[in-house]
Parts: structure tokens; sequence; C-alpha cells
């Protein structure tokens, strides 16, 4: 079974603890716990991983690209936090792997907030992006990520 990866940035294991007008009630385990049911209902087994280290998100996309090569993995969800306004390091370490497809995830409406969370670094270098639908966004992409390999890959159905 093909694996997509769940990928989340600094700050995301607060989820559900602290400002839940902003990211709402549900904790980064159950988020996780939803990605992995949904992976299983679409045929994909479901790795979560979150680091606060930029370092170990780099080595996780790395270890992805690998895998996507080998045929083993599908692509990658990521919500990259608020690495996603500043980091070139993981604009690099994407485009370092392609044609790995990443799907760059937010939960809040970034554009709809402060002019500094417009900026993204991620987004030229992500195959897809889903933003504000909250914690459902997950899922969104999830599927997102299958149908797209699935329409890529007629002759896989
Ligand atoms: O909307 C998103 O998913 C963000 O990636 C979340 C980041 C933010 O810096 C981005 O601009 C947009 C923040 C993640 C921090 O998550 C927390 C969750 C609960 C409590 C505190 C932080």
């Amino acid at each position: 079974m093909k694996k997509i990866l769940v990928l989340n940035g600094p700050n995301l294991n607060l989820l559900g603890t602290r400002e839940p007008s902003q990211y709402g009630a549900t904790t980064l385990p159950e988020v996780e716990a939803m990605c992995r049911a949904a992976g299983q209902r679409l045929g994909y087994e479901v790795e979560c991983f979150q680091s606060n280290w930029e370092g170990a998100l780099i080595d996780k996309v790395h270890e992805y690209g690998r895998l996507f090569r080998e045929g083993q993995a599908l692509g990658c969800v990521f919500n990259p936090g608020a690495l996603t306004h500043t980091s070139v390091a993981l604009h690099d370490a994407i485009k370092g792997v392609e044609p790995l497809p990443v799907i760059e995830c937010h939960i809040s409406n970034v554009h709809a907030r402060e002019p500094f969370r417009h900026q993204s670094w991620v987004s030229p270098v992500a195959a897809g992006i889903v933003i504000g639908f909250g914690v459902q966004g997950y899922l969104v992409a999830l599927e997102g990520l299958a149908r797209k390999h699935d329409a890529e890959n007629p002759h896989l159905r």
C-alpha cells in the first residue's frame, strides 16, 4: 500500500488547546486520526509527523522524495505553519525532491489575515493549495492528492 505523508510544522502540536476561534477545537492527534481514516478509505497508508524544527521537516520531505522515486509514496499534505512565510529552506527542499507532489494546507484563510501571512515560500513549489477550510482541509487535500494521482495514472485503476 502506497504511503501519504501528513506533515505539520511549528506550533501545530497546540491545535485544539489554544486560539480555537482561529484554528478550531480539534486536537492534532484527532486530526491525525481523521487523516489516517481518510487514507484507509482512499486505499493509502497515511503517516503523520509534526515537528517544531525546520530541519526535521526538511529530512521528512527528503525521505518522501526517496519513497516517491521508489514508487512507495504518493505525496505529501503539508501545513508548514509560520515557516510557510519565512522558509526558503523548505522551498528548496520541496523543489529538491520534485516531482513529489506536495499539497500546501492551511487551516485558516491566511489571505484574510495579517499581510505577513499573504506571502508563501511553499506555494510556488506546491502541486496544490488548500486554504481556509479548517481542519477539514487536510481531508480535502488528501482526497485531491489521491484524485490527482488516479487521473494521472489511469492504467493503475
Ligand atoms: O492556518 C494555518 O494552518 C497556519 O499554517 C497556522 C500557523 C500560522 O502561522 C500560519 O500563518 C497559518 C500557526 C500554527 C500555530 O497553531 C496554533 C494552534 C493553536 C494554538 C496556537 C497555535
